[in-house]
């Protein structure tokens, strides 16, 4: 299914890219590296580490311990070169430009032995006038140095340390110097493309589509176009199919023209109405020629982010076409340390999941790199909202000068790259710096200079320069930081977004997450382990323990397995067995994020707003992402897409177990079903209770209250008839102490669907064993019930089909 869907996508893409006559375009491909002395292709967009993978110089870094081995490449420099022609009818227009469109990080480059650029952010676009030293053959050399060498001498320069450590010297991304959650691999090279482009007589910069009022009858709109023009006097503009007739001088300008849509269809997020986009196509002729052109594509929304002190603190939601909206989604961050590994199909791949597990917003976390286009476009598509932060996290930065300048640079070219995209919500300062600097005891280790000298930093940056930048050029909301207060100060519960982190590092109970719900909740997290065809990619079964090092290796948080065991112990018998760990810990999280992701949404209108930490990871790796490096769902993806489905049941239990039902719509009617309440026992005996109920729109709502606790081995699940919506199951006391009967599943197959049926009662019921992906997977399944599951991209291997269930799992 994606691949169809990406042709179809990549068609649209490239058919709006039209060939101009006056403006020629070439991308720079042919390249090659030095190593030791001997010059080896390289591939660009790429980098050092794949260069080396690829010509076997190096062992695959994610594999084993191998993360190790490759940590000299980021002491050395890296130089690549090179070779291109260009034709004549290059040479004699009067613009000549070579742009460099992501060099990661400090390069000195030169065009025919002239040093053209001194590059040190790799979240810049460089564009460089070569009219002059451009010829007709060119020697292009690109001359890296060390990461570790620069960051060295500029910590050296500053004089004292910054909290963070030396990354914070570099605009490079963060997790690239390793996270607890990610390799340390900190690749080196040319990540985006490089081209060549020349012109004559004019060129379009940009075009930003401002919408200054939208009713239902009328958008009106400004075009801002920037513009270089060689040769003054009489241009046409064309917007779609309307003509206008400019004057324009010489050199650089600003123009805006009006434009109206009548009746226009707006842009809503997934669940809440379609994605209507619309093009703008502006074409600049002069004399009856085109000169240039440029396709916009954009949605009609307006969003607010709605911050108003009310008697219990501070709102914290947004709102679409003035629409208070309930955010449902999760944190992302990069998909592989090594960016020119990840593609089109990817992106695809990863969004439509997105998509179907009922999401409407993605954080796109500091730590990470401002997504590539085809991210924002495919969000655009998809209806998927994203807060957006800028590059920075968990850190304090140096505030002087050239660095401010260097940032600015940075967030000007990334708002105006993204300014067009209806799915950003949001533009975010940083990822826990404020946080981290009023409440981590960073302030310690410094004198009372040094302190302020890195706050003025702070707050020139976050609480000047990046707001300023924001609302000039975009009409996106601005945050300062994510979060507004950490678990370290009370007021994270009743005022902005909120990092509750007090499940996972202080190891609190899971219950806590319905004690501590805030207004906004933009990260809370438990991990897991990967699918075990992930583990097997950088393993050997002889490392299929947990302490071995190689599975140490492969978990990144300091206290991460231990606290996953501390977490399990509560629930399970922690497995002997290494596969039952891996499927026990799934269960885990996925039960333990169950309980935050549904108190967030009943408490709605209180918090309007649930991320996740995280929905994927770089690397195969544990951690608290809901699908892995390989794309697999872990039982919590399958889980957040039934919690995030647009009418969910929620059950939940107080201190005497007394139980509540209740339901939550994102629907805008009134929705009439039958609520169906099963008590069982997990041998079989089953009472069946059935009840009209009325279910209100974009509400979360109680429909029954105070049922009796569960007696010993009983369970509790709920159904809506009509939609076909089921709550998760209630124990009546954590599953080590249920007594699970042996299960007998029948199982069927007709191509690729199974069905299913069982004579006792199947809890997290896991098809495991062969290749592809489920419709369905860790559910449970009851003796009257038939399950039908759809296996996509399988092997065709279903007689090696393997079913756990938590039976297995007390059985140890
Ligand atoms: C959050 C993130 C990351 C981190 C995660 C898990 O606060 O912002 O820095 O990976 O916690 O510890």
């Amino acid at each position: 299914m994606y691949k169809k869907i990406l042709v179809f996508f990549l068609f649209c893409y490239f058919s709006c890219q039209f060939k101009q006559e006056n403006v020629i375009r070439k991308e720079i491909t042919d390249w090659q590296f030095q190593h030791n002395g001997e010059s080896l292709d390289a591939t660009v967009p790429g980098n050092n580490f794949t260069d080396l993978l690829n010509h076997k110089l190096i062992s695959d870094p994610f594999y084993g311990t191998y993360e190790d081995s490759v940590q000299w490449i980021s002491d050395r420099d890296w130089n690549y070169r090179s070779r291109f022609s260009v034709s004549n009818k290059t040479l004699i227009k009067e613009n000549q430009f070579l742009v460099f469109n992501g060099l990661d990080t400090y390069a000195k480059v030169y065009l025919n032995d002239s040093l053209i650029l001194e590059a040190n952010n790799m979240f810049r676009k460089w564009e460089i006038e070569v009219k002059g030293i451009l010829r007709e053959e060119n020697v292009l050399h690109i001359a890296f140095a060390s990461i570790n060498k620069i960051e060295k001498e500029k910590r050296e320069e500053l004089g004292y340390d910054l909290s963070g450590g030396n990354r914070v010297h570099s605009r490079k991304a963060g997790f690239h110097y390793g996270w607890d959650w990610g390799a340390k691999i900190s690749p080196t090279g040319i990540w985006r493309p490089i081209e060549l482009i020349a012109y004559s007589k004019c060129k379009i910069k940009n075009v930003y589509i401002k919408q200054n009022e939208i009713t239902d009858s009328l958008a009106k709109l400004s075009v801002q176009i920037a513009i270089t023009v060689n040769i003054p006097g009489l241009y046409t503009i064309s917007i779609n199919k309307n003509q206008h007739q400019r004057n324009l001088k010489k050199g650089k300008q600003n123009i805006t023209i009006p434009f109206f849509i009548e009746n226009p269809k707006l842009w809503w997020p997934n669940g809440h109405g379609k994605q209507h986009l619309y093009a703008i196509t502006t074409i600049i002729k002069r004399g009856g020629i085109q000169l240039d052109t440029k396709r916009i594509n954009f949605g009609l929304r307006t969003i607010n982010l709605i911050t108003e002190k009310d008697s219990i603190g501070e709102s914290f939601y947004f709102k679409i076409n003035g629409k208070p909206i309930f955010m449902k989604g999760s944190n992302y961050i990069p998909q592989d340390n090594l960016q020119n590994r990840v593609s089109n199909s990817d992106y695809l791949s990863i969004l439509t999941d997105v998509k179907y597990s009922n999401m409407n917003m993605l954080r796109v976390w500091g730590g990470g790199i401002y997504e590539e286009d085809i991210f924002y476009d495919l969000c655009d598509s998809l209806g998927i909202l994203v807060w957006q932060d800028f590059m920075f996290a968990c850190a304090m930065y140096p505030g002087d000068s050239s660095f401010l300048k260097n940032v600015k640079q940075e967030a000007i070219e990334n708002i105006k790259r993204l300014n067009n995209h209806p799915s950003i919500a949001l533009w975010c300062g940083n990822n826990e710096n404020s946080e981290g600097w009023h409440r981590w005891g960073w302030q310690k280790k410094y004198s009372e200079n040094q302190k302020k000298e890195i706050w003025n930093g702070y707050q020139k940056l976050f609480q000047k320069i990046l707001p300023n930048l924001v609302a000039a050029n975009s009409q996106t909301p601005y945050w300062e930081s994510s979060p507004k207060f950490g678990r370290g100060n009370s007021k994270y519960q009743f005022e902005g977004d909120a990092h509750y982190w007090g499940v996972w590092h202080d190891a609190e109970p899971f219950k806590n997450f319905e004690k501590k719900v805030p207004r906004f909740m933009s990260e809370f997290g438990f991990q897991s382990f990967p699918q075990l065809s992930t583990i097997s990619t950088f393993s050997d079964t002889a490392d299929w323990n947990i302490n071995s090092d190689v599975m140490k290796n492969h978990q990144k948080h300091p206290r991460g397995n231990e606290l996953i065991s501390e977490y399990m112990e509560r629930e399970f018998n922690i497995p002997k067995s290494f596969k039952k760990f891996i499927y026990a810990s799934q269960i885990l999280q996925a039960n333990g994020m169950r309980i935050g992701l549904e108190a967030h949404r009943r408490n709605q209108p209180y918090c309007m707003g649930t991320l996740y930490w995280q929905l994927n990871d770089c690397w195969p790796v544990a951690s608290w992402s809901s699908r892995d490096y390989l794309g697999n769902w872990k039982n919590l993806h399958y889980t957040v897409q039934d919690v995030f489905s647009p009418i969910a049941l929620s059950i939940c239990t107080d201190e005497k177990g007394l139980i509540d039902i209740y339901a939550i719509s994102d629907l805008s009617t009134i929705i009439s079903d039958t609520l169906i309440i099963k008590i069982g026992n997990i041998n079989g005996s089953i009472l069946n209770q059935e009840k009209y109920v009325e279910i209100q729109p974009n509400s979360s709502h109680l429909l029954l209250e105070n049922l009796n606790p569960l007696k010993k081995d009983q369970f509790i699940i709920c159904y809506l008839k009509l939609n076909d919506i089921q709550s998760k199951v209630l124990f009546s006391t954590p599953t080590k102490n249920m007594n699970f009967p042996q299960p007998n599943i029948q199982t069927s197959w007709i191509r690729n669907t199974l069905t299913l049926s069982t004579d006792v009662p199947v809890f997290q019921l896991y098809l495991h064993g062969i290749e592809g992906r489920f419709s369905d997977n860790f559910f449970s399944l009851l003796p009257s019930e038939e399950k039908t599951i759809e296996l996509e991209g399988g092997n065709n291997k279903q007689n090696n089909l393997l079913i756990w269930s938590l039976y297995n799992l007390n059985k140890n």
